[in-house]
């Protein structure tokens, strides 16, 4: 047993399914358990309890179930060897469709249009072309890129912001802290695409909400958020739409997961929640990804996708 599946909030039965119709030859461990850690040379983690990893003495590589890697870095007694996390198709249109439909829910007016039916109301509202929208990208790795380039395409006015420079064609590139305030400046709909690390904590708050643009041709900025809960800080942006700083958020991430009944969120006008399913993880595809990865790795070509550990993405 080389291959041990160590996740909590998702059903390791279905990932292990995968895993051996893709390897028979293969018997692949789900933690706890399974014994014989000492045979195991790949984790396969989501979520793992802190210290799980630890036990796994003769682990050589560890493989995130998912794109963000915060539920491994914050592990106190991760083990020192290369974290890969996911990089897909599958999993990157589903993002971009996410972030292309909820830039479309506000600039289209949806959430009007839905009352003034439910009102049998019969009325046009302006909205703007797409060329007079600014969208504002935080984030342009992977996920932020791919989505960033389709709303290019139909035809919003596009920036970046990111640690570095980025030359794309026909989106504008902000970078760092010096050039956050520019970004946000010029920024009528924030989409939030970045991972959760001790810089980006809690960086979506009212500071950053008052320096969104309020010369829009939206009714207000909007704040998509589709990165990590712990991002935001709910507390703010529940102030930022009561104050009109802010006129709607799309949240998919949550300060805690799930989402409290007793969160204000839920029932507060203007904003729109799904439960942290951007962009879900297809077991099919992944466990072919990560198959593929330690094919490659036993061949000694090495592994892709290799998380910068100092980074923390
Ligand atoms: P990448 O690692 O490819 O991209 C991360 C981007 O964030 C990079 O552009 C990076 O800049 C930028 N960045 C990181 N830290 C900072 C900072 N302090 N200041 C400015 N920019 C910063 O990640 P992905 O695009 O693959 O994924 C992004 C995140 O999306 C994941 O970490 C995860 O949290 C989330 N996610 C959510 C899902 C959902 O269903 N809701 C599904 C999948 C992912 P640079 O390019 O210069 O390094
Ligand atoms: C991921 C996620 O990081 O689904 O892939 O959140």
């Amino acid at each position: 047993m080389k291959i041990l599946l160590v996740m909590q909030g998702m059903q390791p039965e279905d990932w292990r399914r995968q895993l051996e119709l893709l390897t028979p030859t293969e018997t692949v461990g789900i933690w706890p358990g399974d014994g014989r850690l000492d045979s195991v040379k790949y984790a396969l983690a989501w979520h793992p309890p802190h210290g799980a990893l630890a036990q796994l003495p003769n682990l050589e590589a560890i493989f995130s179930l998912g794109a963000g890697v915060d539920h491994l870095i914050g592990d106190p007694a991760l083990p020192n060897v290369p974290i890969v996390r996911i990089v897909d198709p599958n999993l990157t249109m589903r993002m971009t469709e996410y972030v292309v439909f909820h830039v479309l829910l506000h600039h289209r007016r949806f959430h009007d249009y839905d009352r003034q039916q439910k009102l049998k109301q019969w009325q046009e509202l302006h909205q703007p072309a797409a060329k007079e929208v600014r969208v504002g990208i935080m984030g342009m790795g992977v996920l932020g890129t791919d989505a960033a380039c389709k709303l290019r395409d139909l035809g919003f006015q596009v920036a970046g912001w990111s640690n570095s420079v980025k030359d794309i064609s026909g989106i504008e590139s902000f970078a760092g802290s010096d050039g956050l305030p520019a970004f946000l400046n010029r920024t009528d709909i924030l989409v939030c695409l970045l991972p959760h690390t001790p810089d980006t904590e809690g960086i979506l708050n009212k500071k950053l909400f008052n320096s969104l643009a309020q010369d829009g041709q939206l009714q207000g900025p909007v704040l998509i958020n589709a990165g990590r809960g712990k991002l935001q800080i709910e507390d703010d942006i529940i102030a930022a739409l009561d104050s009109g700083k802010l006129h709607a958020v799309s949240l998919d991430v949550f300060e805690h997961e799930p989402l409290p009944a007793s969160s204000a969120l839920w029932q507060h006008q203007g904003v729109t929640i799904t439960p942290h399913n951007a962009s879900e993880s297809d077991d099919r595809a992944l466990s072919k990804y990560i198959l593929e990865q330690i094919k490659k790795y036993e061949a000694g070509d090495g592994l892709d996708n290799i998380v910068d550990n100092a980074r923390g993405y």
